[in-house]
């Protein structure tokens, strides 16, 4: 059965490569990000797969997300699959010396935007019986790092919100599935460091690092599990990846 998916986050990283992996099966798209020429490049590779519409829009822009939403043509309103992907990390200063701006532009990214999405699709989901949120976190919302610090915070808000979802939504068919990465290469690092591609090669340097495919593959298995199956949550790491000792700091 042909599924409607809405990505947001889709002009890179693991929200193109799931639109790519999406309209290999054939389902239709609904592509959110503010680089409209990405969307539309991306729309315009895809469409010979499946129907896809791009919505350029930025998410912490409450009332213009609402209000876009309600322009997207019919095909468009009741989506199956939910990916919440769109994100980001700015800065690796540590908490007394961080950007409060930057703080602030995580939170209402990663949390309030991503809330707010889900808030708008989900009477939809329940009134229709039918759905599955997926909500990217990260490894971060677990373990801690040096200068992690609100970026690490707002993925373990999706963490426990995924979580909390579940036990509102039991005894309906919704899904809802944490995804939790550990170290991509995507554009995350350029972002996290404002754009400096020589401190974001280092994050990958000597690395084989998760690819944004990778993680597509992954969730388009999780979004096809039988229906009776919901996978809470699944932390993926680069075999290259692990925990450290827990630091103490001596005399
Ligand atoms: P990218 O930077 O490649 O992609 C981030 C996407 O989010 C872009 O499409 C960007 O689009 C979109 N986005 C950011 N802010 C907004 C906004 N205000 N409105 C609309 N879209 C927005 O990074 P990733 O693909 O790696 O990141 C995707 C998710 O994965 C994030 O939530 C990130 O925290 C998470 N993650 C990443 C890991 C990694 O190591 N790469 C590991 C674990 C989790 P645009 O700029 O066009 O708006
Ligand atoms: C992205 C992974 O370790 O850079 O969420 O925070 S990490």
């Amino acid at each position: 059965m042909t599924r409607t998916v809405l990505i947001t986050g889709a002009s890179s990283g693991f929200g193109e490569a799931c639109a790519k992996k999406f309209a290999e099966s054939g389902d239709n798209l609904v592509l959110l990000a503010r680089r409209n020429e990405r969307l539309q490049s991306l729309a315009g590779e895809l469409t010979a797969q499946c129907r896809v519409q791009s919505l350029s829009i930025d998410l912490t822009d409450a009332a213009a997300l609402e209000a876009a939403l309600q322009t997207l043509p019919d095909w468009c309103q009741n989506p199956d699959i939910l990916i919440n992907n769109a994100g980001l990390a700015l800065g690796l200063s540590a908490a007394h010396e961080a950007d409060m701006q930057d703080w602030a532009t995580m939170i209402n990214t990663n949390i309030t935007a991503l809330v707010h999405m889900t808030r708008l699709l989900l009477p939809g989901m329940v009134a229709r019986n039918r759905g599955h949120i997926i909500n990217v976190g990260s490894t971060a919302g677990s373990w801690p790092y040096p200068g992690g610090n609100v970026y690490g915070a707002t993925k373990a808000f999706v963490q426990q919100f995924s979580r909390e979802l579940r036990a509102d939504l039991l005894g309906k068919q919704i899904k809802v599935s944490n995804i939790e990465p550990g170290m991509a290469e995507t554009e995350f690092s350029l972002v996290r460091f404002k754009q400096d591609q020589n401190k974001a090669d280092n994050v990958y340097d000597g690395t084989q690092p998760l690819t944004a495919r990778d993680i597509a593959d992954i969730i388009h298995w999780v979004c096809s599990v039988p229906p009776h199956v919901n996978i809470n949550a699944m932390e993926v790491m680069p075999l290259c990846q692990a925990w450290g000792p827990l630091k103490v700091d001596r005399d």
